[in-house]
């Protein structure tokens, strides 16, 4: 493993890799969308939220339990990250993808940042907090006004509407799921980019693609689990190191 400081150069054999590559598959976590001001999603949350485990707010349970406070804290998060612009960690991703001719962007975030900074084939493995679903049914509803008890519920059955996300407790949508194993198991190069690599079974993938002799990557602040079994791991931020990797392999 090759560990590489947010001011060093990669390595030559980091980017004949890159140059030799059919296909790079991508998996993002929070951190990548930490420089656009969305808190991650185990950094200490703030005021009313800092008394809260975000694990523990988002399941089924708590929503079944208190589904006006899982409501309110949805809320707020989705003010937080409707006012977030995508940073140039982002916007490298865009560039990595048009010079790569198979590339799979796989992310665990919900807050359709890659999508905004104009990334096109994205892997939502954990939905999307700006989508709202029915409970009843899981169709996808444009929520109107919330009715007598604050709560938004659905136009056509009346049933109580959700975040369009998935909560701990609750398998992945399977499409998505099965579309990121197979991007893992037949890529060259997976890039972990800003996850802990502590939520199953996103943190998987890479292992998965590992055992498929694909060269892994780290890019992150903090060592992760995964960091003992990755090839390159650059240590720093995905706004400075993803640039300036993406620079040099277009440079080249
Ligand atoms: C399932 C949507 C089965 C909601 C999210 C025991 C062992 C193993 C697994 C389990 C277990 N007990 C339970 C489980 C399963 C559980 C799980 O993994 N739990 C963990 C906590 C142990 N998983 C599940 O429940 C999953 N479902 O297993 O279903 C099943 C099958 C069939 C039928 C029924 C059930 C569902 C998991 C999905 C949960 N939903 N989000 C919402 O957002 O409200 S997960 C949530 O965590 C977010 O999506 C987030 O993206 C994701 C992962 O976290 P990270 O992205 O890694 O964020 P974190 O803060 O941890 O780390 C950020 C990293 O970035 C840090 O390393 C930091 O250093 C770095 N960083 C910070 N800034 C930067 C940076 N790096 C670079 N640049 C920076 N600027």
């Amino acid at each position: 493993m090759r560990q590489i400081g947010e001011s060093f150069q990669a390595p030559p054999e980091f980017f004949s890799s890159m140059q030799s590559a059919t296909h790079v598959a991508v998996l993002t976590g929070s951190g990548v969308s930490a420089e656009s001001g969305v808190p991650t999603f185990r950094e200490a949350q703030t005021g009313l939220w800092a008394q809260y485990d975000p694990e523990s707010l988002a399941t089924p349970e708590a929503f079944r339990r208190d589904p006006a406070l899982v409501w309110q804290w949805y809320r707020w998060r989705r003010e937080l990250i409707g006012k977030a612009k995508p940073n140039p960690g982002h916007l490298s991703l865009v560039e990595m993808e048009a010079l790569i001719r198979g590339y799979s962007l796989i992310t665990q975030n919900v807050d359709g940042l890659h999508r905004l900074a104009g990334s096109s084939a994205v892997i939502e493995l954990h939905g999307n907090i700006m989508r709202t679903r029915c409970t009843r049914d899981g169709r996808i509803i444009k929520e109107t006004s919330d009715s007598s008890d604050n709560l938004p519920h659905c136009p056509d059955c009346g049933s109580l509407l959700r975040p369009d996300v998935v909560w701990f407790g609750e398998a992945l949508p399977r499409g998505s799921y099965h579309e990121a194993l197979i991007a893992a198991r037949t890529c060259d190069i997976f890039f972990s980019i800003g996850t802990s690599g502590v939520v199953q079974p996103a943190a998987s993938l890479a292992l998965e693609a590992r055992a498929t002799g694909a060269i892994i990557v780290e890019i992150n602040i903090d060592d992760t689990p995964l960091t003992q079994f990755s090839d390159f791991v650059f240590r720093g931020t995905a706004g400075n190191i993803l640039p300036s990797l993406v620079n040099s392999i277009k440079g080249r």
